[in-house]
């Protein structure tokens, strides 16, 4: 599961980003744009509940609208991971969509999540059944 952040749309970096992931070779399984509200986001964040950063981290979220994604491919979750570079964007590699595209721990133009399990439980806060396609 990929989300591109409010930053990333606002800055007009959807298709930028998209094309990454499928000139990769990744399989887009599904895909929509939509504005979070704070509960789903809450949801989505859980696990940093409690963090001095949470409630900055969700008005950004709630901040505008987001693209969701799912990809499908061989090793999708660490692919993913080592394209979008780690969280702090003043320390990701130039090469990696944050360390192309971000210059903040926060604003960091995407998430990617960082297991099976927690994309799972992320894919099920975004996405109905129906909305990811196989093919
Ligand atoms: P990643 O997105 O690289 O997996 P996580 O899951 O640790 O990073 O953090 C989720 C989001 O919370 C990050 N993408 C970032 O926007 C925000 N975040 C994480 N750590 C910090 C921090 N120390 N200060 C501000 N924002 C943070």
């Amino acid at each position: 599961m990929v989300l591109i952040k409010p930053d990333g749309v606002r800055r007009r970096l959807i298709g930028e980003i998209i094309s990454r992931f499928e000139k990769k070779g990744l399989k887009i399984k599904a895909l929509k744009m939509l504005w979070l509200t704070r509960e789903k986001a809450e949801e989505f964040y859980s696990v940093h509940k409690g963090k001095p950063f949470f409630e900055s981290l969700i008005e950004f979220m709630t901040s505008g609208p987001i693209i969701a994604m799912v990809l499908e491919g061989d090793k999708a979750i660490s692919v993913v991971r080592l394209m979008i570079g780690p969280t702090d964007g003043r320390e990701a590699p130039p090469g990696t969509i944050r360390g192309d595209y971000a210059l903040s721990k926060s604003e960091n133009v995407v998430h990617a999540s960082d297991s099976p399990e927690s994309a799972e439980r992320e894919i099920r806060v975004i996405f109905s059944e129906e909305e990811i396609i196989d093919w």
